[in-house]
C-alpha cells in the first residue's frame, strides 16, 4: 500500500436526531460516513446517531460500547490507496433482539424511548430485504409470519423493524410528538414505499385510525445506497493490523460511494448535499438502474460462480467468459429495460461497475452475495427479464442465472461440495430438490410455481420455463464454462 490517508472522527458529542436500526457492515461504511463527514464539514453536532441491532450483532453493540463508540472505515481505492476514516457519530448502540438465555427485548424500552424523543427527526433501516416481512414478489406484509404475527399479538414489545416503527409512532401519536421521516436504506426496489406498505399493513392490525394517520402524516421518502461493503474476513482485519488499526469493530469497503435520496423530510435533515448525497425528487430510475445492472451483476456471479467453487466476485471477474457474460446481461437484458434521464450513459455505467467488481482489495464473498435470493431475484432479474420477454427479446442471461440460483439453492456445488443455503424459504426448496432432483423440468417448474419470488406472467411465459430447463441441463452436465459457452452459441 503506497498511499494512506488518515482521517480523524470529529471532536465532541452531539445531539441524536436519527434513530437507525440494522446496526450492520453497511450502515457503518455508509451513512454513519456521510454523516462523519457532514459533521467535520458542517460543525453541526445535532445529528448523531443511535444505531441498534433487533436481531443477531449483540456483540458488535456491546464491542461498540466497550470502544466509546469509536471504530474505523478503511475505503480502498484499489491496492495502493486506502484512506482510514475513524467515525464517532455513532453516539448510542442498543440491542432489542433476543439474548443468550432467550428472552427477547434487552435495550427494547430504551430504544423505544429514544425513537420517542421529539429530537429525532429521521428513522433509517438496512435491515436487509427480509427485514420488512413483505412477500417478495409482491411486496405485502407478511401477516402469518411468526415474528409478524408476535407483533400483532404484543404491538407494545415488537420484535420486527415494522413493529418498533409502529409502536414508536404510536407513541409518538399519543404524546403528540410529530412523526420522525422513515428512510429506507435496503436494496429494495421503490424501498420508502415498500416500508410504507409494511408499516402502514401492521399498523392496520391493530389500529385502523393509527394506519391511517400514518398513511397521511408520516414521509417515507426513497433511496438509493450503493457502496460494496463486504463482510469483514481474518485477512481483512489483519491487513488493518499492518496499517496500525486494531480495531475489532472496523469495516471495510470500496472507496466508490453514491447515495441518492428523494427530498421528503418533514422535520428536517443534515443538509448532507454537500458531502455528495443526491437530494432529488424521485430516486426511482437510480434505484432500478443499480438493482438491475449491478445488484443484478453481482447475483449471476453468485449463484454461477459458487458452484463452479469460485469464492470472490474479484475472482470471478478475473475471467473472461464471465465477463462477457455481465457486459452482454447488463447491455442487452438490463440497460434496454431501464427508463433514465437524458444524458444517462449506461455503457459507461456497466464499465464503471466491471471496474468496481475488479477491487483487488476487496474480499467479496459470493456466498454473501448468494443469501437470500428469494428476496433479491425479483428486483434484480425477473421485473426486467419479463419487461424484455414483453417486447419479443431474448434473456439468455437471465435464464442461466434463474437455473444457477435453482441448482444452487439445493446446497451443493457442481463438484459436490456442500455449503448451507441461508434463505427464509430454504426450507420449502430444499423440498423441492427433494421432490423433483431427478427430473430437471419438474424441477423448474415447481420452482417458477413459488409465487413468492416468481411474477405469474413470467413463470407462465411461453417457452420460458423450456429455456431454463435446457440451460439448468447444460449446467449440470457441462458445468459453468460449458453453459457460458452454450449461451454464447447464436439460436438455431
Ligand atoms: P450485515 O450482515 O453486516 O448486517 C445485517 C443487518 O441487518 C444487521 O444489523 C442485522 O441485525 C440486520 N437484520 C438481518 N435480518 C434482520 C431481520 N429479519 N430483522 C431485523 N434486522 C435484521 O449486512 P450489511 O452489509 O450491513 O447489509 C445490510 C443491508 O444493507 C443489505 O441487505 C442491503 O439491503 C443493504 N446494502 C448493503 C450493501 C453492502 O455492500 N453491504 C450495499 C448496499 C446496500
Ligand atoms: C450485494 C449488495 O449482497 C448483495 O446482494 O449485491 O449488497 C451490493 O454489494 C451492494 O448493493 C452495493 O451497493
Amino acid at each position: 500500500m503506497s498511499d494512506i490517508q488518515h482521517v480523524p472522527a470529529a471532536e465532541g458529542s452531539g445531539r441524536i436526531g436519527i434513530v437507525h436500526l440494522g446496526l450492520g457492515a453497511f450502515h457503518r461504511a455508509h451513512q454513519a460516513v456521510y454523516l462523519e463527514r457532514y459533521r467535520q464539514r458542517s460543525g453541526d453536532l445535532g445529528w448523531g446517531v443511535c444505531s441498534a441491532n433487533l436481531r443477531g450483532g449483540v456483540a458488535l453493540v456491546d464491542g461498540l460500547r466497550e470502544a466509546g463508540y469509536r471504530y474505523h472505515v478503511a475505503e480502498y481505492a484499489g491496492s495502493q490507496h486506502v484512506t482510514l476514516r475513524e467515525i464517532g457519530v455513532i453516539e448510542e448502540v442498543m440491542f432489542s433482539g433476543r439474548n443468550g438465555s432467550g428472552r427477547w427485548g434487552r435495550d427494547l424500552e430504551a430504544l423505544l424511548a429514544r425513537m420517542t424523543d421529539p429530537a429525532v427527526h429521521i428513522v433509517t433501516l438496512t435491515v436487509t430485504e427480509k427485514g420488512y416481512f413483505l412477500s417478495p414478489a409482491e411486496g405485502q406484509l407478511l401477516r402469518s409470519d411468526p415474528a409478524i404475527a408476535a407483533d400483532i399479538d404484543n404491538p407494545e414489545a415488537p420484535r420486527t423493524a415494522p413493529g418498533l416503527v409502529v409502536e414508536a409512532l404510536a407513541r409518538r401519536r399519543v404524546a403528540g410528538v410529530p412523526p420522525f421521516t422513515v428512510l429506507s436504506c435496503d436494496n429494495m426496489p421503490d424501498n420508502g414505499k415498500r416500508t410504507r406498505i409494511a408499516v402502514t399493513q401492521l399498523a392496520a392490525c391493530r389500529d385502523a385510525e393509527l394506519a391511517e394517520w400514518i398513511e397521511r402524516e408520516v414521509a417515507f421518502p426513497c433511496s438509493m445506497v450503493d457502496r460494496i461493503v463486504p463482510a469483514m474476513t481474518e485477512d481483512d482485519f489483519d491487513r488493518l493490523t499492518e496499517l496500525g488499526v486494531e480495531d475489532p469493530n472496523a469495516v471495510v469497503g470500496e472507496a466508490f460511494s453514491q447515495w441518492v435520496i428523494e427530498d421528503d423530510f418533514p422535520l428536517g435533515r443534515p443538509s448532507w448535499e454537500g458531502d455528495g448525497v443526491e437530494m432529488v425528487t424521485g430516486v426511482a430510475p437510480f434505484e432500478t438502474m443499480k438493482l438491475r445492472m449491478l445488484n443484478g451483476s453481482h447475483s449471476l456471479l453468485a449463484y454461477l460462480g459458487s458452484l463452479a467453487g469460485i469464492e470472490t466476485v474479484f475472482e470471478a471477474v478475473s475471467r473472461e467468459d464471465l465477463v462477457a457474460l455481465l457486459r452482454r446481461y447488463m447491455l442487452e437484458e438490463a440497460a434496454p429495460t431501464l427508463k433514465m434521464p437524458a444524458g444517462t450513459d449506461l455503457a459507461a455505467y456497466a464499465e464503471s461497475l466491471l471496474e468496481r467488481f475488479a477491487n483487488d482489495s476487496l474480499r467479496h464473498r459470493l456466498q454473501q452475495i448468494a443469501m437470500d435470493g428469494s428476496q433479491k431475484l425479483p428486483q434484480r432479474w425477473l421485473l426486467g427479464a419479463l419487461a424484455r420477454l414483453e417486447v419479443g427479446a431474448e434473456i439468455p442471461c437471465t435464464a442461466l442465472g434463474v437455473a444457477a440460483w435453482i441448482r444452487y439453492t439445493a446446497g451443493r456445488d457442481l463438484h459436490g461440495t456442500a455449503y448451507p443455503v441461508d434463505d427464509p424459504l430454504a426450507a420449502t426448496f430444499a423440498k423441492l430438490h427433494e421432490q423433483h432432483g431427478d427430473s430437471p423440468a419438474q424441477l423448474v417448474d415447481a420452482f417458477l410455481a413459488v409465487d413468492a419470488v416468481f411474477p405469474p406472467a413470467l413463470a407462465q411465459w411461453p417457452g420460458f420455463a423450456e429455456v431454463v430447463t435446457a440451460v439448468y441441463r447444460t449446467l449440470t452436465e457441462e458445468g459453468l464454462s460449458g453453459a457460458l459457452q452454450h449461451i454464447e452459441r447464436p439460436s438455431p
